[in-house]
């Protein structure tokens, strides 16, 4: 019962999903000898929507999956001077990116490897968002905005000083998929300042809030999925995983007898990723104990 270096408890997911897919087939043949009966919906429906609800979860870590193997792309952005090269340097532990009280200091984009609580990733310091005549830092303004567009996980960052109002970028027009939103030099502010609850608040010359916000970034970008070990890592088992779902939603939509093409296709998918397509000794026995002793 070895699948093909699977990682145990994905195995155990997959038996899972393949043992519910065999026992609606198994119900579906034992129908066709006797088809006064039908098959009631716990031995057709319940079953494959389950097997369904398995395999979203398992979709569920793919994303976090690929990021921990091959990195995620964190773009810090904000207004000119409030603190995003600072924040960069921190994170990395020393002083790779050019910080001045000049605003628009960072003209081109920066990037650099980190290591953010065990997650590889590439983080990207960018120009400051503003309207501006020199046709460099525009340059820059329109690249920020791009790799801000493309990035797994954005830091959006104000000076807690200057208020949040006037620094409000137009989230909808750069399309940010996901974003923490930092109020950075709280040192400067009094420490009741109040702002909305989602938002962060650090300061990066006193190295307020850093440990805090590097646990929020590795949660927004694998979630708690760290201790599980249970990771779909590749494209293919990804792919396999869609096909099995989009059969078993294609079977719950026809009739029973038509239905058993799309579970031998599901089963045929599912076999792509154990590379095994036999039926397991538990099946085997939930059948012959189910349908075809005494009938
Ligand atoms: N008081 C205070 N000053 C800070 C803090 N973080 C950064 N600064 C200062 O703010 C100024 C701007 O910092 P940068 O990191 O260059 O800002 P930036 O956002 O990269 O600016 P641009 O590259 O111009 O877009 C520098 O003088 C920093 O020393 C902080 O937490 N508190
Ligand atoms: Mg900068």
């Amino acid at each position: 019962n070895a699948a093909m270096g699977l990682n145990k408890n994905l195995s155990k997911k997959l038996d899972l999903i393949q043992t519910d897919i065999t026992k609606v087939y198994a119900s579906i043949q034992a129908v066709f000898d006797y088809p006064d009966e039908g098959v009631p919906d716990t031995e057709f429906g319940e079953p494959l929507l389950s097997a369904i609800e398995t395999i979203d979860s398992l979709l569920k870590t793919a994303k976090a999956g690929k990021i921990s193997q091959q990195g995620a792309k964190l773009a810090i952005i904000g207004k000119p001077n409030v603190g995003k090269s600072s924040l960069l340097n921190t994170l990395l532990g020393y002083d790779r990116s050019i910080v001045s009280n000049i605003p628009g200091t960072t003209r081109d984009y920066l990037e650099v490897m980190l290591d953010i609580n065990g997650v590889p990733v590439l983080a990207i310091d960018t120009a400051g968002l503003r309207e501006t005549k020199d046709i460099i830092e525009e340059q820059g303004v329109v690249a920020a905005k791009d790799i801000a567009q493309n990035a797994d996980l954005v830091l959006y960052l104000f000076d807690a000083s200057q208020g949040l109002d006037g620094q409000r970028i137009d989230s909808k027009e750069l399309n940010l998929k996901r974003t923490i939103v930092i109020a950075n030099k709280v040192d400067l502010i009094d420490t009741n300042t109040k702002f909305e609850n989602h938002i962060q608040k650090i300061s990066v010359t006193n190295n307020q809030g850093i440990d805090k916000l590097k646990n929020l970034i590795k949660e927004k970008l694998i979630g708690d999925l760290s201790s599980t070990e249970l990771w779909l890592t590749t494209e293919r088992h990804e792919q396999a995983l869609r096909q099995v779902k989009s059969h078993l939603q294609q079977a719950l939509s026809v009739s029973e007898d038509l239905a058993s093409i799309d579970l031998e296709l599901a089963l045929k998918a599912l076999a792509e990723i154990t590379g095994r397509s036999e039926i397991s000794e538990e099946t085997l026995e939930y059948i012959f104990a189910n349908f075809c002793v005494g009938k």
